[in-house]
């Protein structure tokens, strides 16, 4: 075997430092056994997230001194709206200040009656929470198999085509607002989902005219998958592979916190439909900002403009996703339980099987990442029945399909010694793991109730 290493060197770095055991118990508890509330200065290895946590190449931040901070027409705006035509071959382009931004000021434009479905292959939580508060109501539509964590399937985050057809049949094509397609799927593990089934997607809409937002925050990761594991793809540039899967959608929204490689950054982008375009501008006004800037300041949009092709590196994506990978097979051959084969940019550890014996209302991912912070100082994030929440219609717990911890790696930032430390301290626990206990809450928000939520263990 030739080993490869990273496609970079590392040009500056932020030190990092492990408090003691005693004070992670103390901060864990002010935090509300909730790792959002940890300070960051109290965590070792901030696996939480990978959005907006990637590290900036040198080229992206020398592009930062050129922002151009107009308030309207920023040459920055320009250059986005010209990687974003180049990439996706989408005419109309919004900026935003993030994903949720570009959520927040199209949906409205997408909604019709309220009680309309909105039919995702997984919908990740603030996409889920943009379409509840537009009094729409989101479906999965995922393959089972998404939910068999040891099944081998290259493509878990695919549309059930079957059930996506009955379901519109069933319900009334007037009773369905739009489609989104998440790529990767990341609910069901930053799963990829396939060319062939979003060619099955983009049929099945136009037999019913209905339109498609594919959420694309990890679109290049999807794409690299593509190219991978889908026959046909192997000679296919990543490039290549975007223009082919973006050509069967309508619009994008895009938290660019992730495979842009950006701290901060959004976007809306619509492929030909003006009038639609006319609408969002005029939100985004008032919600974001200026059609030109969207929440972002000039030298964001100059970072953004460079990163949406730095994504795009075929070396890179090896790396990145190569790292995940290591993660989670390192894990496996100590016969830790995670979703495989392993996804785009996390390894999601099954903590259902991990915690047989903590019920799905006690949150046994919830309870497990906080077993992790205490044993390692590494934070991880509950992608679980806590991230789902109540049915906003009966207020009746949602039960996740799977109960996944997620082990979320930031891009270009840590190396493979991080995630061996990650790997031992699993280990640890998984020795001692029927000592666990699950949690309750002392406090309990109505909306996206993960974020500021405070816990305690069940007595
Ligand atoms: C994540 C973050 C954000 C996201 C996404 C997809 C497929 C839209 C958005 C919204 C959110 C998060 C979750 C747990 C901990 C920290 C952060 N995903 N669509 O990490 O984008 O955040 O920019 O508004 O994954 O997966 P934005």
């Amino acid at each position: 075997m030739v080993r490869k290493a990273e496609p970079f060197r590392i040009k500056m770095v932020e030190p990092i430092r492990m408090i003691s055991r005693e004070e992670r118990i103390q901060k864990l508890k002010e935090a509300g056994f909730n790792p959002f509330l940890l300070k960051s200065e109290d965590v070792y290895i901030d696996l939480l997230t990978d959005s907006g946590t990637g590290a900036m190449s040198d080229r992206q931040w020398s592009a930062l001194m050129l922002g151009d901070e107009a308030y309207a027409g920023s040459k920055s705006f320009y250059k986005v709206q010209a990687a974003v035509k180049d990439i996706f071959a989408y005419n109309f382009v919004i900026p935003t200040h993030q994903g949720r931004g570009a959520e927040q000021v199209l949906f409205p434009h997408l909604a019709g009656r309220k009680g309309q479905y909105v039919l995702g292959n997984m919908h990740f939580d603030t996409t889920m929470a943009h379409i509840e508060l537009n009094g729409m109501i989101p479906v999965n539509l995922v393959i089972d198999d998404a939910f068999e964590t040891e099944k081998k399937h290259p493509f878990k985050g695919n549309f059930d085509l079957d059930k996506l057809e009955s379901f519109i049949e069933e319900k009334g094509v007037e009773n369905i607002a739009f489609i989104i397609i998440t790529i990767t799927c990341n609910s069901a593990g930053g799963q990829p989902v396939s060319m062939e089934n979003i060619r099955g997607v983009r049929r099945i809409a136009d037999t019913y005219g209905l339109k498609i937002d594919i959420d694309s925050a990890r679109f290049a990761e999807n794409a690299y998958f593509i190219q991978k594991r889908e026959p046909g793809y192997a000679n296919k540039s990543i490039p290549e592979i975007i223009r082919e899967m973006y050509a069967m959608g309508d619009y994008l929204t895009m938290s660019a916190k992730k495979d842009a490689i950006v701290n901060m950054g959004g976007l809306i982008g619509i492929k030909e439909d003006e009038a639609l375009y006319n609408a969002a501008a005029a939100s985004c006004v008032p919600m974001e900002g200026f059609i030109t800037y969207g929440g972002l300041s000039g030298r964001d949009m100059e970072a953004l403009a460079v990163g949406l092709y730095e994504g795009l590196d075929a070396e890179y994506l090896e790396s990145r996703i190569g790292q995940v990978e290591y993660l989670g097979e390192e894990l496996r051959k100590h016969g830790i339980p995670i979703q495989w084969p392993v996804g785009g940019h996390a390894v999601f550890v099954d903590a259902g099987k991990f915690l047989p014996h903590i019920p799905s209302e006690q949150f046994p991912a919830q309870a497990l990442c906080n077993e992790l912070y205490l044993e390692s100082g590494v934070r991880a994030v509950e992608i679980g029945s806590l991230l789902l929440g109540r049915d906003p219609q009966t207020g009746e717990q949602k039960k996740a399909g799977v109960e996944f911890m997620r082990l979320t790696i930031p891009r270009r930032v840590y190396t493979d010694r991080h995630m061996d430390v990650v790997v031992d301290a699993l280990v640890n626990i998984w020795q001692r793991r029927d000592q666990i206990k699950g949690l309750e809450f002392t406090y309990e928000p109505k909306v996206l109730r993960h974020f500021l939520c405070r816990l305690r263990p069940v007595a």
